[in-house]
Protein backbone atom coordinates (compact mmCIF):
# COMPACT_ATOMS: atom_id res chain seq x y z
CA UNK A 1 0.00 0.00 0.00
CA UNK A 2 1.21 3.52 -0.64
CA UNK A 3 2.33 5.58 1.69
CA UNK A 4 0.19 8.51 0.62
CA UNK A 5 -3.14 6.24 0.73
CA UNK A 6 -2.16 4.67 3.91
CA UNK A 7 -4.65 5.31 7.27
CA UNK A 8 -2.05 4.24 9.52
CA UNK A 9 -0.68 7.53 10.98
CA UNK A 10 2.28 6.42 11.69
CA UNK A 11 3.63 5.42 8.57
CA UNK A 12 4.53 9.14 6.88
CA UNK A 13 6.86 9.20 10.43
CA UNK A 14 8.23 5.55 8.89
CA UNK A 15 8.35 6.91 5.91
CA UNK A 16 10.51 10.00 7.30
CA UNK A 17 12.79 8.08 9.29
CA UNK A 18 13.60 5.28 6.48
CA UNK A 19 14.05 8.28 3.74
CA UNK A 20 16.88 10.65 6.86
CA UNK A 21 18.59 6.52 7.47
CA UNK A 22 19.22 5.60 3.86
CA UNK A 23 20.73 9.14 3.11
CA UNK A 24 22.48 9.52 6.89
CA UNK A 25 23.96 5.70 6.40
CA UNK A 26 25.12 6.14 3.18
CA UNK A 27 27.08 9.19 3.77
CA UNK A 28 31.04 9.04 3.83
CA UNK A 29 30.64 9.70 7.63
CA UNK A 30 27.30 7.86 8.44
CA UNK A 31 25.12 9.87 10.40
CA UNK A 32 21.59 9.63 11.54
CA UNK A 33 19.19 12.54 13.12
CA UNK A 34 18.82 13.02 17.11
CA UNK A 35 15.19 14.03 16.09
CA UNK A 36 14.69 10.08 16.25
CA UNK A 37 16.10 9.22 19.43
CA UNK A 38 12.38 10.07 21.26
CA UNK A 39 10.33 7.43 20.48
CA UNK A 40 8.34 6.27 23.42
CA UNK A 41 11.07 4.07 24.44
CA UNK A 42 13.79 6.45 24.02
CA UNK A 43 11.20 9.37 25.55
CA UNK A 44 11.15 7.52 28.60
CA UNK A 45 14.96 6.78 28.39
CA UNK A 46 15.66 10.38 28.08
CA UNK A 47 13.25 10.93 31.37
CA UNK A 48 15.84 8.20 32.87
CA UNK A 49 18.98 10.23 31.69
CA UNK A 50 17.11 13.61 33.56
CA UNK A 51 17.13 11.67 36.72
CA UNK A 52 20.90 10.15 36.86
CA UNK A 53 23.64 11.67 39.01
CA UNK A 54 25.87 12.46 36.38
CA UNK A 55 23.23 14.11 33.77
CA UNK A 56 23.49 17.98 35.81
CA UNK A 57 21.58 19.68 33.18
CA UNK A 58 17.69 18.94 34.15
CA UNK A 59 18.60 19.60 37.13
CA UNK A 60 20.59 22.54 37.20
CA UNK A 61 18.33 24.55 34.80
CA UNK A 62 15.32 24.07 37.42
CA UNK A 63 17.11 25.33 40.37
CA UNK A 64 18.23 28.25 37.96
CA UNK A 65 14.46 28.82 36.76
CA UNK A 66 13.42 28.60 40.63
CA UNK A 67 16.30 30.86 42.40
CA UNK A 68 15.62 33.45 39.06
CA UNK A 69 11.96 33.17 38.94
CA UNK A 70 10.67 37.08 40.52
CA UNK A 71 13.43 38.61 38.96
CA UNK A 72 12.07 36.83 35.53
CA UNK A 73 8.58 37.80 36.78
CA UNK A 74 9.45 41.25 37.21
CA UNK A 75 10.99 41.92 33.48
CA UNK A 76 8.43 39.48 31.76
CA UNK A 77 5.57 41.84 33.55
CA UNK A 78 2.21 40.29 34.09
CA UNK A 79 -0.25 38.96 31.13
CA UNK A 80 2.19 36.98 29.04
CA UNK A 81 0.99 34.68 26.54
CA UNK A 82 4.17 31.54 26.78
CA UNK A 83 4.79 30.32 23.94
CA UNK A 84 7.01 26.47 24.48
CA UNK A 85 8.98 25.16 21.53
CA UNK A 86 8.98 21.64 21.92
CA UNK A 87 7.64 21.74 25.55
CA UNK A 88 7.85 17.65 26.17
CA UNK A 89 6.31 16.69 29.25
CA UNK A 90 5.27 19.95 30.65
CA UNK A 91 7.24 19.93 33.87
CA UNK A 92 9.48 22.99 32.96
CA UNK A 93 6.56 24.91 31.64
CA UNK A 94 4.62 24.08 34.98
CA UNK A 95 7.53 25.63 37.06
CA UNK A 96 7.40 28.88 34.99
CA UNK A 97 4.10 29.41 34.54
CA UNK A 98 3.77 29.31 38.48
CA UNK A 99 5.93 31.94 38.89
CA UNK A 100 5.27 34.25 36.55
CA UNK A 101 2.97 37.40 37.09
CA UNK A 102 -0.59 35.94 35.92
CA UNK A 103 0.01 34.86 32.53
CA UNK A 104 -2.98 34.38 30.16
CA UNK A 105 -2.50 31.93 27.73
CA UNK A 106 -0.05 28.33 27.67
CA UNK A 107 1.11 28.00 23.30
CA UNK A 108 2.88 24.27 23.84
CA UNK A 109 4.07 24.41 19.74
CA UNK A 110 5.29 20.67 18.82
CA UNK A 111 4.73 18.21 15.31
CA UNK A 112 3.95 15.52 17.42
CA UNK A 113 0.19 16.08 18.37
CA UNK A 114 0.09 13.59 21.03
CA UNK A 115 3.18 14.90 22.97
CA UNK A 116 1.50 17.93 22.62
CA UNK A 117 -1.65 16.98 24.20
CA UNK A 118 0.59 15.36 27.13
CA UNK A 119 2.13 18.32 28.00
CA UNK A 120 -1.56 20.53 27.54
CA UNK A 121 -3.33 18.45 30.03
CA UNK A 122 -0.51 18.69 32.45
CA UNK A 123 -0.32 22.45 32.23
CA UNK A 124 -3.93 22.28 32.52
CA UNK A 125 -4.32 20.40 35.46
CA UNK A 126 -1.48 22.23 37.46
CA UNK A 127 -3.12 25.81 36.65
CA UNK A 128 -6.50 25.11 36.08
CA UNK A 129 -7.24 29.17 35.64
CA UNK A 130 -4.38 29.42 32.21
CA UNK A 131 -6.31 28.90 28.75
CA UNK A 132 -3.78 26.40 27.13
CA UNK A 133 -3.69 26.58 23.42
CA UNK A 134 -1.70 23.81 21.83
CA UNK A 135 0.04 24.64 18.57
CA UNK A 136 0.68 21.80 15.83
CA UNK A 137 3.79 22.83 13.68
CA UNK A 138 7.20 22.17 13.00
CA UNK A 139 8.84 24.75 15.62
CA UNK A 140 12.18 24.65 13.20
CA UNK A 141 9.89 26.42 11.10
CA UNK A 142 8.14 30.01 10.58
CA UNK A 143 4.65 29.37 12.33
CA UNK A 144 1.28 31.47 12.56
CA UNK A 145 0.12 31.70 16.12
CA UNK A 146 -3.46 33.39 14.37
CA UNK A 147 -4.96 34.76 16.84
CA UNK A 148 -4.72 32.30 19.79
CA UNK A 149 -2.56 34.60 21.92
CA UNK A 150 -5.58 37.06 22.11
CA UNK A 151 -5.71 38.90 25.45
CA UNK A 152 -2.07 38.78 26.49
CA UNK A 153 0.16 41.79 26.69
CA UNK A 154 3.45 40.10 25.61
CA UNK A 155 4.84 37.26 24.25
CA UNK A 156 7.09 35.43 25.92
CA UNK A 157 9.26 32.11 23.73
CA UNK A 158 10.58 29.51 25.83
CA UNK A 159 13.11 27.32 24.93
CA UNK A 160 14.71 25.26 28.00
CA UNK A 161 16.93 22.11 28.29
CA UNK A 162 19.82 23.38 25.99
CA UNK A 163 17.52 21.61 23.18
CA UNK A 164 19.38 24.47 21.01
CA UNK A 165 22.67 22.98 21.72
CA UNK A 166 21.37 19.82 19.43
CA UNK A 167 21.47 22.49 16.43
CA UNK A 168 25.01 23.34 14.35
CA UNK A 169 25.92 26.84 15.33
CA UNK A 170 24.10 28.43 12.26
CA UNK A 171 20.97 26.17 12.48
CA UNK A 172 20.76 27.81 15.77
CA UNK A 173 20.77 31.55 14.50
CA UNK A 174 18.20 30.34 12.07
CA UNK A 175 15.95 29.08 14.69
CA UNK A 176 16.42 31.77 16.56
CA UNK A 177 15.11 34.38 13.45
CA UNK A 178 12.65 32.19 12.64
CA UNK A 179 11.32 32.15 16.45
CA UNK A 180 11.06 36.07 16.20
CA UNK A 181 9.32 36.04 13.51
CA UNK A 182 6.58 33.70 15.00
CA UNK A 183 6.66 35.47 18.02
CA UNK A 184 5.23 39.33 17.89
CA UNK A 185 7.12 42.48 17.66
CA UNK A 186 8.91 43.02 21.02
CA UNK A 187 8.63 39.13 22.49
CA UNK A 188 11.11 38.21 24.84
CA UNK A 189 12.48 34.93 24.59
CA UNK A 190 13.87 32.41 27.58
CA UNK A 191 16.95 30.21 26.98
CA UNK A 192 18.58 27.63 28.23
CA UNK A 193 21.73 26.56 27.10
CA UNK A 194 24.27 24.51 28.26
CA UNK A 195 27.84 26.02 29.05
CA UNK A 196 31.49 24.65 28.01
CA UNK A 197 33.07 23.20 31.15
CA UNK A 198 35.95 20.10 33.23
CA UNK A 199 35.66 17.57 29.97
CA UNK A 200 35.13 14.36 32.33
CA UNK A 201 31.76 15.99 33.81
CA UNK A 202 30.59 16.13 29.90
CA UNK A 203 31.85 12.83 29.47
CA UNK A 204 30.47 11.83 32.49
CA UNK A 205 27.29 13.18 31.91
CA UNK A 206 27.01 11.56 28.42
CA UNK A 207 28.07 8.45 29.21
CA UNK A 208 26.58 7.00 32.67
CA UNK A 209 28.18 4.13 34.92
CA UNK A 210 24.70 2.86 34.36
CA UNK A 211 24.36 2.97 31.13
CA UNK A 212 21.12 4.41 30.64
CA UNK A 213 22.55 7.02 27.92
CA UNK A 214 23.99 3.94 26.24
CA UNK A 215 20.61 2.66 26.02
CA UNK A 216 18.99 5.60 24.88
CA UNK A 217 21.46 5.97 21.82
CA UNK A 218 21.02 2.05 21.24
CA UNK A 219 17.57 2.09 20.86
CA UNK A 220 17.61 4.33 17.78
CA UNK A 221 18.83 1.01 16.08
CA UNK A 222 16.21 -0.88 17.25
CA UNK A 223 13.69 1.80 16.35
CA UNK A 224 15.33 1.30 12.95
CA UNK A 225 14.86 -2.51 13.08
CA UNK A 226 11.22 -2.07 14.85
CA UNK A 227 9.87 0.73 12.33
CA UNK A 228 12.40 0.47 9.09
CA UNK A 229 13.02 -3.18 8.79
CA UNK A 230 16.48 -2.74 9.61
CA UNK A 231 18.36 -5.70 10.87
CA UNK A 232 20.94 -3.93 12.89
CA UNK A 233 21.88 -6.88 15.42
CA UNK A 234 22.62 -4.19 18.92
CA UNK A 235 25.11 -6.42 20.18
CA UNK A 236 27.42 -5.25 17.48
CA UNK A 237 27.36 -1.70 18.11
CA UNK A 238 28.46 0.26 21.29
CA UNK A 239 28.21 3.84 23.14
CA UNK A 240 30.69 6.24 22.48
CA UNK A 241 30.69 9.86 23.96
CA UNK A 242 33.53 11.71 22.31
CA UNK A 243 34.31 15.57 23.17
CA UNK A 244 35.16 17.52 20.02
CA UNK A 245 36.98 20.18 20.91
CA UNK A 246 37.01 22.53 17.66
CA UNK A 247 33.58 22.21 17.49
CA UNK A 248 32.38 22.47 21.32
CA UNK A 249 30.67 19.93 21.65
CA UNK A 250 30.12 16.13 22.80
CA UNK A 251 29.22 13.82 20.36
CA UNK A 252 26.81 10.85 20.48
CA UNK A 253 28.29 8.15 18.43
CA UNK A 254 26.93 4.28 17.68
CA UNK A 255 30.63 2.30 17.33
CA UNK A 256 30.86 -0.96 14.92
CA UNK A 257 32.87 -3.43 17.53
CA UNK A 258 33.40 -4.96 14.54
CA UNK A 259 33.04 -5.71 10.65
CA UNK A 260 29.58 -6.26 9.42
CA UNK A 261 26.81 -5.73 6.96
CA UNK A 262 23.30 -4.13 7.86
CA UNK A 263 20.37 -4.42 5.32
CA UNK A 264 17.95 -1.27 5.40
CA UNK A 265 15.44 -0.53 2.77
CA UNK A 266 16.56 -3.02 0.08
CA UNK A 267 20.11 -1.54 0.72
CA UNK A 268 23.64 -3.38 2.32
CA UNK A 269 25.62 -0.91 4.55
CA UNK A 270 29.02 -2.29 5.37
CA UNK A 271 30.57 -1.17 8.56
CA UNK A 272 34.41 -1.56 9.36
CA UNK A 273 35.58 -2.60 13.19
CA UNK A 274 35.42 0.83 14.74
CA UNK A 275 32.90 2.72 11.79
CA UNK A 276 30.67 5.12 13.69
CA UNK A 277 27.18 6.27 13.01
CA UNK A 278 27.23 9.72 14.32
CA UNK A 279 23.83 10.24 16.45
CA UNK A 280 23.76 13.57 18.19
CA UNK A 281 26.12 16.63 18.81
CA UNK A 282 25.26 18.65 21.92
CA UNK A 283 26.96 22.00 21.80
CA UNK A 284 28.47 23.77 24.92
CA UNK A 285 28.86 27.44 24.67
CA UNK A 286 30.86 30.12 26.38
CA UNK A 287 28.35 32.94 27.36
CA UNK A 288 30.26 35.04 24.93
CA UNK A 289 29.25 32.90 22.21
CA UNK A 290 26.03 32.36 22.95
CA UNK A 291 25.57 36.00 22.98
CA UNK A 292 26.68 36.40 19.25
CA UNK A 293 24.49 34.01 18.61
CA UNK A 294 21.41 35.69 19.94
CA UNK A 295 22.85 38.85 17.78
CA UNK A 296 23.21 37.56 14.50
CA UNK A 297 19.60 36.14 15.00
CA UNK A 298 17.93 40.11 16.03
CA UNK A 299 18.04 39.58 19.68
CA UNK A 300 19.28 41.65 22.78
CA UNK A 301 20.43 39.35 25.39
CA UNK A 302 19.03 41.65 28.51
CA UNK A 303 19.92 39.28 31.39
CA UNK A 304 21.75 35.68 31.89
CA UNK A 305 21.11 33.89 34.79
CA UNK A 306 23.38 31.00 35.88
CA UNK A 307 24.05 28.68 38.41
CA UNK A 308 26.97 29.06 41.85
CA UNK A 309 29.07 26.43 39.26
CA UNK A 310 28.60 28.64 36.52
CA UNK A 311 27.11 25.04 34.41
CA UNK A 312 24.41 26.42 32.81
CA UNK A 313 22.95 29.68 31.47
CA UNK A 314 19.74 30.94 31.15
CA UNK A 315 19.22 33.83 29.10
CA UNK A 316 15.95 36.99 28.77
CA UNK A 317 16.30 37.57 24.84
CA UNK A 318 14.01 40.69 23.51
CA UNK A 319 13.52 41.38 20.14
C1 LIG B 1 17.92 17.67 26.23
C2 LIG B 1 18.15 17.12 23.97
C3 LIG B 1 19.49 18.77 24.95
O1 LIG B 1 21.80 17.12 24.43
O2 LIG B 1 21.89 17.04 26.59
C4 LIG B 1 20.91 13.69 26.87
C5 LIG B 1 19.72 15.07 25.03
N1 LIG B 1 21.51 13.31 24.85
N2 LIG B 1 21.86 12.74 26.88
C6 LIG B 1 21.30 16.88 25.54
C7 LIG B 1 20.68 14.04 25.58
C8 LIG B 1 22.22 12.50 25.67
C9 LIG B 1 19.85 16.42 25.63
N3 LIG B 1 18.87 17.46 25.18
Amino acid sequence: MSGALSRDPAEPQRAALMADALTGLSAMRKTLPCKWLYDAEGTRLFEAITNLPEYYPTRTEVGILEECGPEIARAVGPGAAVVEFGPGDGAKAVQLLRQLDAPVVYLPVDIAPEWLAAAASRVAEALPALRVQPVVADFTQPFDLAGRAEGSTTHLGFFPGSTIGNFEPTEAVTFLRRARTSLRAGARMLLGADLVKDIRVLQAAYDDAAGVTAAFNLNLLARLNREAGADFDLSGFGHEARWNAAASRIEMHLVARRAQSVRLGGRVFRFAAGDSIHTESSHKYHPEHLRALAEAAGWQAITMWTDPGGKFSVWLLES
